[in-house]
């Protein structure tokens, strides 16, 4: 493209994102093209980006749980899942779990963030009555748990509905959703990627029920495989488009593809500034979703917080026990201190607030770390 024509379509993509009118299709290929500087698509995603959250850098203090990593599937992507007799393969006990909940609330956690493997020998109960002793036995956690794929499986398993499963889930401590398992919802990349799990309609799907029955979700993208610039796009149009619908997703979690110890070894990780770039492009693509956020085990600390400034207002949490990455060959630390998340938020010259899971303010008291409550939603003072 010369010079000239691609500054009028920049100049053009610009006009429309001041008067906050909707980019298209081809206003997110154009984005994408490697030619179209990345620091002209960061200035615009900024622009969006502090519109919609100002100058907040958003943190919070969580801890991961995945109980079994033993699963029916074989997702090409995944290092993480086992086969049952694999050495690997493992299963917590109740007692392992409910260690896990007594440990989130000494370190002051305001979040579980609960996600495994689909383990055939488990049933529906197991995963049920795991949300329902941690609930019962630290309830002020929020338990925010199952991806759609889990859901999907549940509904499998026990030949109820979706919006059955996700009631029953709710029941027993269900808090909300993580925005895992979307992938690439495109089939001709998905069916490469995990033909045999939840695909794309049961996907949408799911969330849409959550959404209808009141439970907020994630929504994510896995980036950096097989797709092209064409799958990524149309994966998040199909986001804003339920998002038109149900406006029930809070934050999405674009997903850089890390490859070591998968079936797809032999490809090579997406650079920072494909990182970058696509952070930019989903903030202003989803003009309808409210928080992007730069997953900091997954980028990396120095692109997480460069992506602060290329649309994510969020990084995620201070993290302990993460498993899917750090099994596919994440070098990042296992776990921040507050200080030194708050610090790395900080240096970025945004101001890091404390949130919940659902996007409210954590108030904690000054004499004691670990005691806390939620308060406002953050969302409501900008808009
Ligand atoms: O669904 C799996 C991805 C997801 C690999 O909702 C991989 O707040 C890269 O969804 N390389 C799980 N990605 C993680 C996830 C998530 C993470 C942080 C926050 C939230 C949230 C959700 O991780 C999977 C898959 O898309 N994944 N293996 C891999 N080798």
């Amino acid at each position: 493209m010369i010079q000239t024509e691609q500054n009028a379509r920049l100049r053009e993509i610009r006009d429309k994102v001041e008067a906050r009118e909707r980019l298209s299709m081809d206003d997110g290929l154009f984005l994408y093209d490697p030619q179209v500087p990345l620091q002209e698509v960061g200035i615009l995603a900024n622009y969006v980006r502090e519109q919609k959250n100002g100058n907040v850098g958003y943190y919070n203090i969580n801890t991961h749980l995945n109980p079994t990593n033993v699963c029916v599937y074989r997702c090409r992507f995944c290092a993480f899942r086992s086969d049952l007799r694999d050495p690997k393969g493992y299963a917590m006990s109740d007692e392992q779990i409910l260690a896990r909940g007594q440990e989130a609330t000494d370190n002051g956690c305001t979040e579980m963030h609960i996600v495994g493997g689909l383990h055939h020998q488990r049933p529906y109960d197991w995963y049920r009555n795991l949300i329902s002793q941690l609930h019962e036995n630290y309830p002020q956690i929020h338990l925010k748990a199952w991806t759609a794929v889990e859901i999907n499986w549940f509904e499998f398993q026990t030949k109820n509905s979706v919006r059955w499963v996700l009631e029953d889930m709710r029941e027993a401590g269900l808090g909300s959703m993580p925005g895992g398992g979307a992938e690439i919802f495109h089939p001709e990349i998905r069916d490469q990627l995990c033909e045999h799990k939840a695909n794309t309609h049961a996907w949408l799907d799911i969330h849409q029920t959550a959404h209808e029955i009141g439970l907020r979700t994630n929504c994510t993208m896995l980036y950096g495989h097989l797709e092209k610039a064409y799958h990524r796009i149309d994966h998040l149009m199909r986001l804003r488009e339920l998002q038109d619908r149900t406006g029930g997703f809070q934050v999405f979690i674009p997903l850089a593809f890390h490859p070591e110890n998968t079936k797809l070894d032999d490809l090579k990780k997406p650079s920072a500034l494909m990182d970058l770039r696509t952070m930019a492009v989903s903030r202003l693509m989803l003009d309808n979703i409210q928080h992007i956020k730069a997953y900091w085990i997954m980028l990396g600390i120095g692109t997480a917080q460069t992506a602060l400034h290329y649309g994510a207002d969020d990084i995620d949490g201070t993290v302990r026990h993460e498993l899917i990455y750090h099994d596919a060959g994440a070098t990042t630390p296992e776990h921040l201190t507050v200080d030194q998340i708050r610090q790395l938020i900080a240096e970025t010259g945004r101001e890091p607030i404390e949130r919940d899971t659902t996007y409210h303010r954590v108030h904690r008291d000054p004499d004691n770390f670990a005691k806390w409550e939620s308060g406002e939603s953050v969302d409501a003072v900008l808009n």
